[in-house]
Formats: structure tokens, sequence, C-alpha cells
């Protein structure tokens, strides 16, 4: 063993205090008198860290020499949110933990909230990759994740009157203790410069690429540990340094600036996360930080397999790179750039390497957000890389040509060249060529893919295209966030449930029991007690725990439909004030979520949501019956509170417009019934659950393609609707916004005329299925019975289904069950 069983770490509470102190003594040198919250998260943190490595030595001693094939999961964002709870909980320390604080004079809350929230993604796609890589752990597959280790995550969100503001957000001020800084690991990337042929002594050529400029990437280690302390795998973000940290001799001529200047224009590459979701952001930079990861990545792995195997040939046989959409795409032509410029392999051998190492996940079909890069930017930064996908595309349309000859359309379809608007490459169609697999996230999704953004592709290569509908770690959005839920679940059944969440079905002989109805109740009451209070200290706003909490969190989106439910919010609240001594349902709608911050459209949105609030919460008519809350700043850690305590979940997206969706499954799992549309993964949730337990509603995806075909106008769902019309009426005329009357004219606008996201189309419907939601709710028996059966159909989405199905059908890397 790599260390003596003796100096092996005990895990009783009173070790686990020393070592705290320890920490907080010798690495923090602070005495515990002097001590804040802070300084007790790091000292916690750096001592659970300990337990965390030593298990990844033990680990890496007992499979030396017998290492199966490892998966590299790349990946521009991951959404990690706080680690301390994750780790705390997967070692099986928690117990231990909270009696050793407690010797301390210190709470286990005290330590975990001055933790801040790592926030290197923007919403869905990051937060699952993060689920994703706990999951591969607590699965025993060897993997690391690969991204970069922004100095910036995603925005603080400050709502000045309403209106989003972003202010930069400081992860790393007071350090990070859970990661490794590995100077010692870093690769050279190259940007521009130019490519030469050299002459081979057999006539052949080979072509050199020289950077006119270079990078480095340094590797900083975070270990992942699994369910159980099973096994650890790492993540490894990147970070950008100049090879050189200053100038001198422009330093010692007296331009200090100048001197500095290559350090900042390298470093800006792993400076901020781009806060962009399901929108563009092409600019040069976004670039230069997909391919600065991505070729780092490659060539740490490629390093690791010669080491490991001797040469690049068994690649394909050993490792698997995993695509967490196109952000990485470049990955093919750089695996090829390295495999024949660098390792001296042949052509046809590095292009069947390549394709057998490299699959893709697409989580996106609005065409907005699929990248393509224009060509002369792609000749400049990256020259070698626009050569190798040149001669890809060539090869590929010889074949396709070949197979349907005259058929310029589908060549023009399948380019990895677009000249739609300007000459592009087009990223998904590299991926899509460059892959074994290429999958979508729910099977709906994956179906439009067949259908829609990838139909040619799909008839040229049959059976590429699979489904890999998303999961979630039932660790972090049950057991860590829902401590209440998760006792009640292992006592009604048993342990197994925390190792094998099928189990859950069995709630269902339970849903109808009364006795167990009131203890599923009583810990929802708890934790919307919570959330109360988050929204009273938080967002200023004073509810009642015993309403209706009806919660929509997530990216501020047009597709998303925030706007339907700030319709619907005002359609209740002119009836209620119309009607006061009428039977309500108390409702409390909750808000949550960040806009891209040049996305206009968002913030009004955002802003029409705080418009209603204040007048809605000001009136004494509807007092007691009715309150409205956008909390700012919303992030993993507040979704931690949020989601235990919610009674109904929003998911609401204009169907065939969300991929999947996560957050459905996060609120649903802790018992929120869902208030939907057919889209993403709520089509699968409802055959789990069972569509009568929830609140479906709405246009299908084909529905909503035929009426936009159909020159469809919002101005006609207002004719058939007194009720739509009248809150367009309010909206319209400034009755929310008596600072400003036309604040929401185009926006209203907007939705008697095309009616793109259908939120008029889709309105009555909505309010029908809100009115369902409201009678069931006063039947508290029936409604209790329901939420059980929703968290009864939700174990078929823990992110270890989803990631035990890539395994076997993508990655080809054994499962132990
Ligand atoms: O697959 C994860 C997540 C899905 O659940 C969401 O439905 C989808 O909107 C999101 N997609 C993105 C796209 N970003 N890009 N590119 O975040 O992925």
């Amino acid at each position: 063993l790599p260390l003596n069983t003796t100096d092996r770490l005990a895990t009783t509470s009173s070790s686990l205090r020393d070592l705290i102190l320890r920490k907080l003594t010798y690495t923090l040198g602070k005495p515990p008198s002097e001590a804040r919250d802070r300084d007790w998260f790091m000292a916690t943190a750096l001592a659970v860290r300990d337990h965390v490595v030593e298990r990844f030595l033990v680990q890496m001693h007992q499979t030396r020499g017998k290492e199966g094939k490892h998966v590299y999961y790349l990946s521009l964002e991951f959404l990690i949110g706080r680690l301390l709870r994750e780790n705390v909980g997967n070692l099986g320390l928690a117990e231990e933990l909270r009696t050793a604080l407690a010797e301390l004079g210190v709470t286990i809350d005290q330590a975990r909230l001055a933790e801040p929230d790592a926030a290197l993604g923007n919403g869905g796609l990051g937060r699952l990759a993060a689920c994703f890589l706990e999951s591969m752990s607590s699965l025993a597959i060897p993997a690391f994740g690969y991204g970069i280790r922004y100095d910036h995550g995603l925005f603080r969100q400050i709502l000045r009157d309403g209106w989003q503001q972003e202010f930069p957000e400081d992860w790393l001020s007071f350090g990070n203790p859970w990661e490794f800084a590995r100077p010692e690991i870093r690769h050279r990337i190259g940007f521009g410069g130019e490519v030469t042929a050299e002459a081979l002594p057999d006539g052949d050529e080979r072509l050199r690429w020289n950077p006119g400029e270079w990078v480095d990437a340094v590797a900083y280690d975070t270990p992942v540990v699994g369910w159980r302390g099973k096994h650890v795998n790492v993540l490894r973000l990147w970070r950008a340094r100049a090879p050189d940290p200053l100038r001198l001799d422009a330093f010692n001529r007296g331009d200090h600036h100048g001197a500095l200047a290559e350090q900042v224009r390298a470093e800006s590459i792993s400076k901020v996360l781009y806060p962009s979701d399901d929108s563009p952001a092409g600019q040069e930079l976004r670039l230069r930080q997909e391919y600065f990861f991505t070729s780092a990545a490659l060539q740490d792995l490629l390093r690791r397999q010669v080491r490991q195997a001797g040469s690049v040939n068994t690649l394909a046989e050993r490792v698997s790179i995993q695509l967490n959409d196109t952000h990485p795409a470049i990955a093919v032509a750089e695996l090829m750039r390295l495999l024949v410029d660098e390792h001296a392999v042949a052509w046809a051998e590095a292009w069947a390497i390549t394709r057998g190492a490299v699959s893709y996940t697409n989580h996106t079909l609005l065409p907005e957000a699929l990248e393509s890069w224009p060509v002369p930017l792609m000749e400049r930064l990256l020259p070698r890389h626009m050569q190798i996908i040149y001669r890809i595309n060539a090869e590929h349309l010889d074949a396709v040509r070949a197979a349907h000859p005259d058929d310029d359309r589908l060549l023009a379809s399948v380019s990895l060249i677009g000249e739609e608007h300007g000459r592009r490459v087009r990223m998904g169609n590299l991926a899509f060529v460059g892959s074994h697999h290429v999958n979508g996230v729910s099977a709906l999704h994956t179906d439009l893919m067949r259908q829609t953004v990838f139909r040619d592709f799909n008839t040229l290569f049959p059976g590429r295209i699979v489904n890999k509908t998303n999961g979630i770690s039932f660790r972090r959005w049950l057991m860590q966030c829902n401590p209440g839920l998760t006792g009640l679940l292992v006592e009604a059944l048993g342990p197994k449930v925390l190792d094998a969440p099928d189990i859950l079905v069995q709630l269902r002989d339970l849903a109808g029991d009364a006795a167990f109805q009131g203890r599923f109740a009583a810990v929802k009451r708890a934790n919307k007690e919570a959330l109360a209070t988050m929204l009273r200290e938080q967002a200023g706003v004073r509810v009642d725990p015993a309403a209706l909490f009806d919660v929509q969190i997530k990216r501020i989106h047009e597709y998303k439909r925030q706007l339907l439910n700030v319709l619907h919010t005002v359609a209740l609240y002119e009836a209620m004030r119309a009607q006061p001594m009428r039977d309500w349902t108390p409702v409390v709608k909750v808000f949550a979520g960040k806009a891209a911050p040049g996305y206009h459209r968002a913030k009004l949105i955002i802003k029409l949501a705080c418009d209603v609030a204040r007048v809605v919460n000001r009136d004494p008519s509807v007092r007691g019956l009715l309150k409205v809350a956008f909390l700012p700043n919303y992030n993993v850690s507040a979704a931690e509170v949020i989601v235990p305590a919610a009674d109904l979940s929003e998911q609401i997206s204009t169907a065939g417009m969300e991929a999947s969706g996560t957050g459905n499954m996060k609120l649903a799992l802790n018992g929120a019934l869902t208030i939907g549309t057919l889209d993403g993964a709520t089509v699968e949730m409802a055959e789990h659950i069972g569509a009568e337990q929830m609140f479906l509603f709405g246009l299908s995806a084909d529905e909503v393609t035929e009426r936009r075909a159909s020159g469809w106008r919002g101005t006609q769902a207002e004719a058939t609707s007194d009720t739509l019309a009248e809150v367009l009426a309010a909206i319209g005329g400034g009755v929310f916004s008596p600072d400003d009357h036309g604040r929401y004219g185009d926006l209203v606008a907007s939705l008697r005329a095309e009616d793109w996201f259908m939120v008029a189309a889709d309105f009555d419907a909505y309010c029908a299925a809100q009115q369902r939601a409201a009678t069931l709710y006063r039947d508290q028996p029936a409604w209790r019975r329901t939420a059980v059966l929703n968290t009864a159909g939700m174990g078929w989405f823990s992110s270890d289904r989803s990631i035990a199905d890539y395994a076997r059908e993508i990655w080809g890397v054994p499962v132990a069950t």
C-alpha cells in the first residue's frame, strides 16, 4: 500500500476533529478563537480532502496495471456548486463530521454555507456534466473530466428595480481547498502562424504547423469521490498562462504594460465563463477557449496512452472521448493533427482511430445555438486544422457523391462548410462525421434530431444517432438537499433505496396510506418553511408556507416561457381581485433564473415578473391569496433549497424546444407535481409516473410545427379568449408599469403577431391546467397521494442509469451492477 496501515486516517469523530484543528492551525495559521466561518469551512474541506485523497491512493495502488478503458468527458462547462456536503455524504462521514464540528463549537451549516458556489457553467448542460462525473465515480468507471478553470464563473445577478444587472463572481478569492495545482502538468497550445511542407525521403511531404503564438495549459485537479467512497475520479481543469511570465526586455525599457501584455492575452482564455445558454456566443475568444481546453485534454490523454500502451495505435480500444455538445468539436481535427503530424500515423489509420474514440452529445436543436465558425477566422487562428477539415470534408463528400450521385442538395446539407452566412465551419457536422455515436438527451429530442438538424446524416449513417435520456444525481438532488425525505424513504423502503433507486416504485403501495402521506407532507412543510425564510431574506417577500408553492427555476429564455407563467399570474390576480371572497387556493409564485446579458427580451421578462410582483404583493385585496417572488442570483445552492420545497413544477417550454430538462426531474423526485407540456424528458416522466398524475397541457411538437407553417397569429387566440385579451390589454396598457406605460408594448405586440413560442396559443390550456392543480391542492389527501406517486415514478431518472447506458452502448465500458 502507498500508506502504512498505521498512517491511515481514522474515521471517528474525534480524529476528524483533530484533523480539522490541525488544518486550521498549521495550514491556515489561525487559532480557533480567531476563526471565522470561512476558516472553518476551509479547515473542514482540507480535512475531508485528505480522506478523499487517501481513497484515491489506495485505489491507484489496487488498480495499477489493471486499468480498463478510460472515459474522457470534455465539457466547456461544469456547474459544480458546493462540494462539502457531497464529498462528506459520499464518504459516509456526515454524522462523524457533525459531532467533530460540534465539539469545536461550530455547526455543520456554518461551515457549509461559507463555501462559494463553483458556477463554471450556465445551466442544464453544465450541471449535467457535474452529475455525470459524480455518477462515473459512483459506478467506478475510470474517467477524467476535462474543462476550463475559469477565474470567474457565471455572473452574479442583482435585480435593481427589477432590471437584471451582472457583476463578476469571484469563487476563487479565498482559495479553493478541493483542488491540487499541478504546475508540472502543462501542455503547449498554439494559435495562428503558418503551415509549412517538409519533403520526406519517399517523395511524400509532411505538413508542419508553426504557430505564431503559444499559450500554456496548466492542470488543476479536483478529486471527485463517488457514492459510498467507492471510487475517485479526477476533474482536470486547465488554466491559461503565458510561457514567459513577462517580457523582461520591454520591462527594462520602461514599457511596464507591454511587458505584461502577453500574459494578459494568454490568461484571458481562462478568465471568464461565457454567460450564454442556448444562445450564440460566437466571438474569437470563445473559439480560443474551445481549442485551448480541447487540445490540452487530447495532449494529456495521448501522453497517458503512450506511457501506458507504448503507442497511440490502440487508442480507440483504450479510451472513449465524449464531446459535451459541439464546444469541444474541434477535437476531431485536433486529434487527427496530433496523430498524423505529431505521431506520424497514416491518415486513414488516424481517421479510424479518431472515429473509434470520439462520440458526441447534442443538447439543443435551436438553430441560433448550433455553432459554426467563419472560415477566415479558422484559417487565421487554426490554419492546420482548417486544412484537415477540408480534407475530411473532401473525403466525406466524395463518399456521399458516390452513393448519391447528382444530389447537390444533399451535398450542401451534409458538408462541413456552410455557405449561408458567408463560409463557415459547421461544428455539429464536424462532430457528427468524426464520431462513432451521436446522441440526443431525451427520446423526443433524439427523434427530432433525426427528423430535423441531422435528417440527412441519419439517412447516410443509419444507427449512428442514439438516445441517452438525461438523469440527475440522487445523492445531491435527494439525499443531500432533502435529508427529511431521504430519512422517510429509508424508513419506509429500507436503506437499499440509497443504492438502488428503482426501489422507489414500491412507494406506490404507500401512496394512499394516510399516515405515510402525513409524514411526507410534514417533510414538505418543513422544506417550505426554509424556502419561506429564504424568500423573505433574499427577495423581501413574506409568504405563507401553507399556500401552493408554484415554482419556475431555470435560465430565462423565451422558449422556456416564463412569460406564459407571468400571464397566468396576471389572470389569476385579476380574477382574485374581481371576486376576493371566492374560495381561492392561496398560491405563491416563485421565479428564479438568469438571462444572458445581451438577451434583452429575456431581461424584459424578468422586469415584467418583478413589476407584476410589486403590484400584486402590495395589493391588500389579494392578501393571503397570491404572492409573487423573483429570487435573485439563482444558482445550484439556491436550487438545493427550492427543489425540496416546491409543490408545483413549471415545465412549460414550447413543445419541441427543450432538449430534455433536468430541473423537471429534480422537482418531481422531491414530490412536486409537474405542470408541463409534452416536451423533452417530461414525456418520459409521464410514462414512468403516469400522465394522470401530472397537469399536462398544450400543443404537441408536431402541432407547433403545423401552427407555424399555417401562418398562425396570436390575435387568433386573443379573439377567442376574453381572459387573454384582458391580460394583454393590462400589460400592454401599463397597469404594471405606471412609470413607463409603453414598456411592454413590443412584448405584447409580438404575442399578438407571430407568437413564435406559442404563448398566446397555449394560454387557455395552461390556465385550465393551473385550475386543475389549484383544485387538487384543496383536496390535500389527493394531492399528497399524487406527490408520493411522483417520487415513486422517478427512480429511472438517476444519472447512474444514464451513465450506465452511455457506458454499455456508447463507450463499451463494463459497469458493475
Ligand atoms: O442536456 C442538458 C441540457 C438539457 O436538459 C436542456 O434541455 C438543454 O436546453 C441544455 N442545452 C444547453 C445548450 N447549450 N448549448 N449549446 O444548455 O442541455
